[in-house]
């Protein structure tokens, strides 16, 4: 398989995350990507290439203008608060509730990392910006192999991207490569995508992106968000808005939920993939729902994963998969090469 990887990916190495009043060290972190990559390596599965860098015009396909130019000066603007700060890794601490105004883009570095911010779990360090924007590039160029007659590619990437939206980081997510993906798929003539996101988490990031509209179905299988990240969407009733109604499409799992509950919603997911009949499969790919994962309560194993990719190679759509989260390090290699050989066999 076809994979797109970036060796900036390791400038983003957060030093610590916000948990229970405590910073503790960051889960998301670049061994994730290096046991991946080393895996793929191991059991030969295909070229693993250097992507081409994308223009910021097609990250503002799905991203506000501001929003990037926040991020990528986000870094130079905290060490100029305190030069101090080039030893610190930066987090939001304000953000504006319900009733306060978004419109207006503050002055002040605190009050616009809030502002574009979801949560304190998140750290911006000095390589966020590269790392993100040569993940993306990742995305794109994954979307881009499918055009030219891929069946199946992957982009290997880090920081993961299904928590970002259009104007906001969380979730250790800053842009939304697999949004990036489906979007270039319309821009290059694709009439209509799916997203299939089997992260452990809701990718909130992207079914706010898409949410009023109906060229891209967006499909989520996660923990019920009563209960886990991000807490505040992820319901079964969130079907769509206006154009996009009935183009949304939420799986929520009771905690704990066992593999066999987790395959009864695939084949959920599956139907109504078929039903909507896309040109191609954007796989936003977390292997969090692993039973070792530190951060889920769900309980798939290794070998399950192999499967996971069999059923996404039945669907018979050209596939790029985008790598999201995952943080049992150990297994994580496995895991995920173990999708994309299920996937190619
Ligand atoms: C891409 C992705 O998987 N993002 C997940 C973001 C989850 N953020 C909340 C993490 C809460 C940490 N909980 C620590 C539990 C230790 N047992
Ligand atoms: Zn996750």
């Amino acid at each position: 398989m076809l994979t797109f990887y970036n060796e900036h990916h390791a400038q983003h190495r957060g030093r610590h995350e916000m948990f229970r009043g405590a910073l503790v060290p960051c889960f998301e972190k670049p061994e994730r990507v290096d046991m991946v990559l080393a895996e793929f390596e191991r059991r030969g599965l295909g070229k693993v290439v250097t992507p081409h860098g994308v223009s910021l015009v097609s990250l503002e396909r799905i991203h506000t203008p501001r929003y990037l130019h926040f991020l990528r000066n986000a870094w130079s603007e905290w060490v100029a608060l305190d030069e101090a700060n080039a030893d610190k890794d930066a987090f939001p601490s304000v953000w504006p509730i319900r009733g306060m105004r978004t419109d207006i883009e503050p002055d002040n570095f605190a009050a616009r990392m809030g502002l574009y911010s979801m949560d304190s779990g998140t750290p911006l360090t000095a390589g966020t910006w590269i790392a993100a924007k040569t993940g993306a590039d990742c995305a794109v160029n994954a979307a881009h192999a499918l055009r030219l007659g891929e069946r199946g590619t992957f982009a290997l990437t880090r920081p993961p991207g299904h928590h970002a939206g259009a104007d906001f980081f969380g979730g250790y997510c800053f842009l939304n490569n697999a949004a990036l993906a489906a979007q270039h798929l319309l821009d290059d003539g694709a009439r209509k995508v799916a997203i299939l996101d089997i992260d452990y988490h809701h990718g909130n990031g992207t079914q706010s992106i898409f949410y009023g509209r109906n060229d891209v179905l967006f499909i989520s299988l996660h923990a019920d968000p009563r209960g886990e990240y991000p807490f505040y969407l992820g319901h079964a009733s969130e079907t769509g808005d206006g154009e996009g109604k009935g183009y949304n499409m939420n799986l929520p799992l009771a905690p704990g939920s066992t593999p066999a509950q987790w395959f009864l919603a695939l084949e959920s997911a599956c139907i109504k993939l078929a039903s909507f009949a896309p040109d191609a499969l954007v796989v936003s790919l977390g292997v969090d729902t692993f039973a070792g994962d530190p951060l889920s309560s769900f309980a798939l194993q290794s070998s399950d994963f192999l499967r996971i990719g069999e059923r996404i190679a039945h669907t018979g759509l050209p596939t790029a998969f985008v790598f999201e989260g995952g943080y049992a390090v150990n297994e994580i290699g496995i895991n995920v090469v173990n999708v994309l050989e299920g996937f190619e066999t």
